[in-house]
């Protein structure tokens, strides 16, 4: 695939707010928050869309569950909750096409979410 803006992040080619890396993944403030706490998650590895992700990407993508478990928790959002969510092409408003996983927190959220 080729690259997005969030390559970019990755390489420090273009700033972002980065809150947490390590080895297989990123988080960074969106920069057009929908909640208090608003988070990407992403992948290190570019992978476009959910429907790209292989068996062999099982374990990054578990590790964007994970981190995203862990930053809530460390902002203290795990007892009160908050919401994690992918996007899959347009008509679900992807817009990135570089997998991402927003954490929203810091609000009561509605459901469904349209
Ligand atoms: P989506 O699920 O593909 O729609 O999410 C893309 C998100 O990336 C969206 O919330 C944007 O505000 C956000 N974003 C960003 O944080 N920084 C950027 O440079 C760009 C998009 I382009």
């Amino acid at each position: 695939m080729s690259d997005t803006i969030f390559t970019k992040i990755i390489n420090r080619e273009i700033p972002a707010d980065i809150v947490y890396e390590d080895e297989m993944c990123l988080a960074f403030k969106d920069v057009n928050p929908q909640a208090p706490v608003h988070l990407l998650i992403i992948p290190k590895q570019p992978i476009a869309t959910i429907n790209d992700i292989k068996a062999s990407d099982r374990e990054v993508v578990g590790h964007l569950f994970l981190t995203a478990s862990n930053i809530a928790k460390d902002m203290g959002f795990d007892e009160e909750g908050y919401r994690v969510v992918m996007n899959c092409n347009e008509a679900a408003g992807q817009t990135v096409f570089h997998i991402h996983l927003h954490l929203l927190a810091g609000k009561p959220l509605g459901w469904p979410p349209y």
